[in-house]
């Protein structure tokens, strides 16, 4: 019997720091609506959906930055998110900063079903950035400062999701798409659908030598494209984009299917919704073939994956003596 599920990336335009979650969280509702009005039946929103992406603002005391965390979800200024899913039917994927009973800080995801509840949470786990205020760069990105490195790992949860029935639904956080380590861990949970937002600045403020603005694009795209394929799952991968303050960040955001094919792709830089209609079974073709990992991954040639970090320079080849 087919699996089909109509799904949505909820791209959204920038948000200024002035701005309030009040705001971002009204145009989202917006697009919550519009959703309903096509038919959608999971609404994937960006990463720190809620605030402009707050970690190019250095603070020399750390707290100074905790009023851009939530402590409690649903708040009063997500509420409406959880009123529109219930009102619609309508799962949601959220990314917000995350700020703990204990005080710690997450850069996290969270997947509500219609009901309000939870489903499944994830909080990020490849931190780009740097921890200290940078000179050289023109822009900080101080995701290294604001969050910890995320604790639960890669997890996947089968869950009801819209009128498919059980999905295995995963997440990744904006850089962890270009990890593909994080991607096979959601593979080896027989992923089928990934969930992932992001806010990537249109220029790499490394000043470290120029990386032309329209690789930065296919630099994402190539990572989700080749993750959705080389484990056999959907992806939604939704954008903040536009100029916030200043700082430019890309959109294009887009729905992937197991081939790595590009269903949909936003085409500007602001709040937009773009769906698919999809078929989970499609997913059974690369897991049953040749990415079928039972008969074919070679795990006892993988052992640097887990046990080294960084990459250490190879023997030096010599000539054979005589
Ligand atoms: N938010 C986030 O993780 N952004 C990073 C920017 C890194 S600059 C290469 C990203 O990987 O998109």
């Amino acid at each position: 019997m087919p699996r089909r599920l109509t799904v949505a990336a909820a791209q959204l335009g920038p948000i200024q720091k002035a701005e309030g979650r009040e705001v971002a969280v009204g145009r989202m509702v917006r697009l919550m609506e519009a959703a309903h009005r096509r038919g959608v039946e999971v609404v994937v929103f960006p990463e720190l959906a809620l605030t402009t992406f707050f970690p190019r603002w250095y603070e020399e005391d750390r707290a100074a930055a905790d009023h851009w965390f939530e402590t409690s979800l649903p708040s009063n200024a997500t509420a409406p998110l959880f009123e529109a899913a219930r009102k619609y039917g309508i799962g949601f994927h959220l990314g917000y900063a995350e700020k703990t009973p204990e005080g710690r800080h997450f850069n996290t995801a969270a997947y509500v079903h219609p009901s309000g509840e939870v489903v499944l949470k994830y909080r990020k786990v490849h931190l780009p950035g740097h921890a200290e205020h940078d000179p050289v760069r023109r822009v900080q990105h101080l995701e290294k400062r604001y969050f910890e490195v995320g604790d639960l790992g890669f997890p996947v949860v089968r869950a009801p999701v819209g009128g498919a029935g059980p999905v295995n639904i995963g997440m990744l956080i904006c850089n962890d798409r270009r990890w593909p380590e994080a991607w096979r861990v959601l593979g080896l949970q027989s992923v089928e659908l990934v969930m992932l937002g992001y806010n990537t600045p249109s220029l790499n403020m490394d000043n470290r030598g120029f990386e032309a603005h329209h690789l930065r694009v296919l630099h994402s795209h190539l990572s989700i494209q080749a993750g959705c394929y080389q484990n056999a799952t959907f992806g939604i991968a939704t954008a903040k984009a536009g100029v916030e303050d200043g700082h430019e960040l890309f959109g294009h955001s887009i729905i992937v299917n197991p081939q790595g094919e590009i269903m949909a792709q936003a085409t500007s830089w602001d709040d937009e919704l773009i769906t698919a209609d999809i078929d989970l079974g499609m997913c059974r073709l690369g897991r049953e073939t040749i990415f079928n990992f039972a008969a074919h991954r070679r795990v006892e040639a993988y052992g640097r994956i887990t046990g080294q970090t960084g990459a250490e320079a190879p023997r030096a080849w010599e000539p054979a003596r005589g």
